[in-house]
Parts: structure tokens; C-alpha cells; sequence
């Protein structure tokens, strides 16, 4: 039985599986980076080491420096979270040399489903339905065959792609070759692998994935699904579940084609698989993620499983002790992301020091965060702070309940997402949950819009203009039209609004 683990993480998912092991009993070891010393994981920890320097490079992915700390400190398992080593088929099969523990599936998983050819080709195997194309390295020669027996528009994507890097539509035969040798080029330069294939393009999918575990004893559930929609930039910002968009026809289909996924490839611990999802609710497998991923709370909070326990008890060795027939979805989960960055600035990081947070609270909330008052926020990483997840008992109610909750959560000292979470929680489309991967370019207009629209500060300014025509009123009378004087901006503002009529 594992008694300590070490996570080789930081940040809030670093925290999050150290919440599970103190609860489960099991030591905790952290390490961290010269730049993560006053981190809460390390704070956290019953253990912590530092394992250099604070680029991801010296430290969260050096896996000999990680690997050296868990046997310094007798760790029996080691945790990868969600990026870094997480899905790294070396960094599993190290542990396994060394004899700890890898908490995720093996070496040999990782890395079927790491290449895209390779994942494509497991699937279509099981028969598992994947998007119409191609399952080799794509050759010039084979280009325009390929598209006339698939059909414009095509997509052509990077074998060892991921974050939409090497990824070029084509809508118009004539580009299709500019378009692969760019495809081929930037997968070349982002991936050292300038493999590359082709998909139909599906134009306005869903992006919807279901969690599944296996054991060592070949047994896989399913745990429904999660509708991860709202993306920018291939960056997941609100994930929610059940998803407002499937019947319970198609979950139950996804459900039972992810389980026989799973089983295809032997699969042990936890994983995902996500799939497009027509506006006809056909669905295609896209990809498997071989780690627990940031959106896991959805599911934990619809279901009632603690996905960490779970990964701690497979890892064990033990068989699932959740029945397949006992899982039931039960109201409804959202998730926001928490990221320090400037939504009026592109979306720029917005490091530095945290002047005050005032956490949400009350009924059916969950934060899975990491920071404090007075924490800098280190430029190294990624820039996300934390998760805010509500559940209540059906979908409109958990979204009354997420604005109450972005109303309440109050961070100074670096900018941050939050106005423009709540601006999404109030969009039409949203609030509707009639919503595909485009969702926040057809809306990016509206979600642009700056604070100043919010009601509580408009309240502020034309109570501004009103005092500003009160006090001003009898130097400028702006109902002389022949002066000069320039308009006083508040009171153009009280015009605007309506509050002033002079
Ligand atoms: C697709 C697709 C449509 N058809 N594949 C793959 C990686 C993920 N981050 C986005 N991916 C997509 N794959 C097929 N066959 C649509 C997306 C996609 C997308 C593609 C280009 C630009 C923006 C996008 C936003 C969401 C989804």
C-alpha cells in the first residue's frame, strides 16, 4: 500500500492531490523550483525539496532530479498532475526502472496515444469512430486524392501536434498545398516531427470528453461526460457537466465507445477521451489525455467521486470498487478558470505580488486554488491561479449560483478574468447552453467590453454626472450652444443615459 507520494507538480493541482492523500493518510513530498519557495504546495507538503532553478526545464521537468528526490525521501508513488511529466511515456517508464510507482496509466499507453497517427489507428482497431481521413504520414502525392474521397474543407494537423500548433484549414483546393508545406514547416519547428494528416473539417463541433478509469485487472467505467466548448486559443476557460448539448442517447453511446477505447489499449488509471461533436450529435474520437485533467472537479462534483482516491486505489492494485450501474449524473457542475491575465490586453500574463483576495463561499462552491495574500505570482508558469467550481441541482440554478460566486471572489494586485467570466455567464448563448468551439469568437465583440459597462460602476457614473451638472451648472451652461467650452464628459455621459436632459 502506497504511504507517501510524491507530487511532481506545483500550483493548485499540486495541492489539489495532497488535499486526497492527507485525507487518505498518505505523506506527501513536494518538490519545487527556487521560484515556487512561498508556494502553498510546498507549505502544504509534510516534505518538500527543491529541485532547481525556476525554469520548468531545471525543475518540473527534469525527471532524473525528480526521480532522485522520491528515493531520497522514500516516497512509494509519484504523482504527475496535469502537464509536465504528466504525459511523458520516458519520465512513467523511469519510475517504473526505479521501482516507484507511477500514479497513471503505462509507459506504453502514453505513448499510443501520445502520436496522433498512432492514437487514429488504435481507434478505427476498435472501432471506435474517428473523424473521416488519414492514419499515415501524408505524402504530396497523396494530397488531392485524399481531399476529393474526404471532401473539402479539410483540416491538416501535426502527428505529434496538441495545442492546435501545425494545424491549417483548408477550404479551397488551390491552397492546399501552400497549406501543407506551412503545416509541415511549423510542426517541424514547434515538435522536431514534421509528420502530418488529414482530417475532414467539422465546422461547428462540440468539444465534449468523457472521463473514464480502468484497473490492473482489466475493468473500465466511464464517468460521463464534460462539455469543454469554451475555449480561446485552444485554452479551455469554462467546462461544465452534464453538457447542455447531448441527448442522453449519445452520452450513453459515448460513455460505452470510451470504456471500449479503454479497453483497447489496456488502459490503467485515469484518462480522457475527447471527441467533436456535429450538430447532428455525431461524434468522432479527436484524442486520449492520459493524465487527470484541470476540468476533473465537473465530474467529481456531478458524481460524487473523489478522481484522486480513485487513482491512489488503482495504483494500489486494487480492482474499482465503483460500479458502473451505481454512477448516476446528479444536477449540474461549472467550472471557471482563474487566470492572472488582462482580457483588455490580449489576454497577457499579469504576474506579480497579491495585495487581497476575498474567497467565495456558502453553498455548493469549490475553489481549487493555490494563492494567498501577499503570494507573487512567478512569471515562469503557467497563469493560472485557481478554478472556481459550483454545483447545484440543475443547470440554471448553477449558473445563478457561478455569477453570485464571481461576484463574491475579489482578487487585488494583479489583473485578472474574472470580469470577463462574468461577462460569459451572461451571454446569451451561454445562458441558453447553445454553444460550439466558436463560441467566444462569434461573441468576442461582447465579452470585449470593458468594465465600464457593468452595472454597478454605470450606477457610480451617472451618479458622477449628476453631481458634476449640480456643481458645474452655473460656470458652464452648456445650454449656451455658442461657447467653446468643451463638454465636460460626464455630463455627455448623463445626456447618454438619459439622466440629464440639458
Ligand atoms: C478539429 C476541428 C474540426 N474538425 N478537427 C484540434 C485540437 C483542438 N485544440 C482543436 N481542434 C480541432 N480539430 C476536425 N476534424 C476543430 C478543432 C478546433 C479548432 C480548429 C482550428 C481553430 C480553432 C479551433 C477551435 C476549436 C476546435
Amino acid at each position: 500500500m502506497i504511504q507517501k507520494i510524491l507530487i511532481a507538480n506545483r500550483g493548485e493541482i499540486a495541492v489539489r492531490v495532497m488535499r486526497t492523500c492527507k485525507e487518505m493518510g498518505i505523506r506527501t513530498v513536494a518538490v519545487y523550483s527556487e521560484a515556487d519557495r512561498t508556494s502553498r504546495h510546498v507549505s502544504y507538503a509534510d516534505e518538500a525539496v527543491c529541485i532547481g532553478l525556476a525554469s520548468s526545464r531545471e525543475s518540473y521537468l527534469n525527471a532524473e532530479k525528480i526521480i532522485t528526490a522520491a528515493k531520497q525521501f522514500k516516497a512509494d508513488a509519484i504523482h504527475p498532475g496535469y502537464g509536465f511529466l504528466s504525459e511523458n511515456a520516458g519520465f512513467a517508464r523511469r519510475c517504473k526502472e526505479e521501482g516507484i510507482i507511477f500514479i497513471g496509466p503505462s509507459a506504453e499507453s502514453i505513448e499510443a496515444m501520445g502520436d496522433k497517427i498512432s492514437a487514429r489507428r488504435q481507434m478505427i482497431k476498435a472501432k471506435v469512430p474517428v473523424v473521416p481521413g488519414t492514419s499515415e504520414d501524408l505524402k504530396p502525392r497523396d494530397l488531392f486524392r485524399v481531399c476529393r474521397r474526404i471532401g473539402l474543407p479539410v483540416i491538416i494537423k501535426a502527428t505529434a501536434g496538441g495545442g492546435g500548433k501545425g494545424m491549417r484549414l483548408v477550404y479551397e483546393e488551390k491552397q492546399l498545398h501552400e497549406a501543407y508545406q506551412a503545416a509541415k514547416s511549423e510542426a517541424r519547428a514547434s515538435f522536431g516531427n514534421d509528420s502530418i494528416y488529414i482530417e475532414k473539417y467539422i465546422e461547428s463541433p462540440h468539444h465534449i470528453e468523457i472521463q473514464f478509469l480502468g484497473d490492473a485487472h482489466g475493468n473500465v467505467i466511464h464517468l460521463f461526460d464534460r462539455e469543454c466548448s469554451v475555449q480561446r486559443r485552444h485554452q479551455k476557460i469554462v467546462e461544465e457537466s452534464p453538457s447542455p448539448f447531448i441527448d442522453d442517447k449519445t452520452r450513453q453511446a459515448m460513455g460505452a465507445i470510451a470504456v471500449k477505447a479503454a479497453k483497447s489499449v489496456g488502459y490503467v488509471g485515469a484518462g480522457t477521451i475527447e471527441f467533436l461533436v456535429d450538430g447532428d450529435m455525431n461524434f468522432y474520437f479527436l484524442e486520449m489525455n492520459t493524465r487527470l485533467q484541470v476540468e476533473h472537479p465537473v465530474t467529481e462534483e456531478v458524481l460524487g467521486v473523489d478522481l484522486v482516491k480513485e487513482q491512489i486505489h488503482i495504483a494500489n492494485g486494487k480492482k474499482l470498487r465503483l460500479r458502473q450501474k451505481h454512477l448516476h449524473q446528479r444536477g449540474h457542475a461549472i467550472e471557471c478558470r482563474i487566470c492572472a491575465e488582462d482580457p483588455e490586453n490580449n489576454f497577457a500574463p499579469s504576474p506579480g505580488i497579491i495585495r487581497h483576495i476575498q474567497t467565495p463561499e456558502g453553498i455548493g462552491v469549490r475553489v481549487d486554488s493555490f494563492i494567498y495574500d501577499g503570494y507573487e505570482i512567478p512569471v515562469y508558469y503557467d497563469s493560472m491561479l485557481g478554478k472556481l467550481i459550483v454545483w447545484a441541482t440543475s443547470r440554471i440554478y448553477a449558473l445563478e449560483r457561478m455569477r453570485r460566486v464571481l461576484y463574491e471572489y475579489k482578487i487585488t494586485g494583479v489583473k485578472t478574468n474574472i470580469d470577463y467570466l462574468r461577462r460569459i455567464m451572461d451571454t446569451r448563448d451561454f445562458v441558453k447552453g447553445n454553444y460550439t468551439t466558436h463560441f467566444i469568437e462569434d461573441n468576442s465583440k461582447k465579452l470585449r467590453e470593458s468594465a465600464a459597462n457593468d452595472n454597478e460602476i454605470e450606477d457610480m457614473a451617472i451618479i458622477a454626472a449628476y453631481i458634476d451638472h449640480i456643481v458645474n451648472s452655473n460656470d458652464a451652461p452648456s445650454s449656451s450652444p455658442a461657447d467653446n467650452l468643451p463638454i465636460s464628459r460626464w455630463r455627455a455621459f448623463g445626456k447618454q443615459k438619459g439622466v440629464l436632459r440639458i
